[in-house]
């Protein structure tokens, strides 16, 4: 297992988080997803062998948000 810290930008509202919140936690192989308007970021905890930081990038910008891991 992996945590990584994506910053997010576009949610402007508690609304957009908990939208980007239920979808992370959905894709394959993410276990927890916690996402904030107020800081920007949603915090990811996943199995590296079955999901990339890319993918998580391309699902967030899917839903219309710029997601960048933090290093
Ligand atoms: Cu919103």
């Amino acid at each position: 297992m992996k945590t990584v810290e994506f910053s997010v930008q576009g949610m402007t509202c508690f609304g957009c988080a908990q939208g980007v919140q239920r979808a992370v936690s959905r894709h394959k192989g993410v276990q927890e997803a916690i996402a904030s308007n107020i800081d920007k970021n949603v915090i990811v905890k996943y199995d590296e062998t079955l999901v990339k930081d890319e993918d998580i990038t391309h699902l967030i910008g899917r839903l219309g948000y710029q997601a960048t891991p933090v290093k």
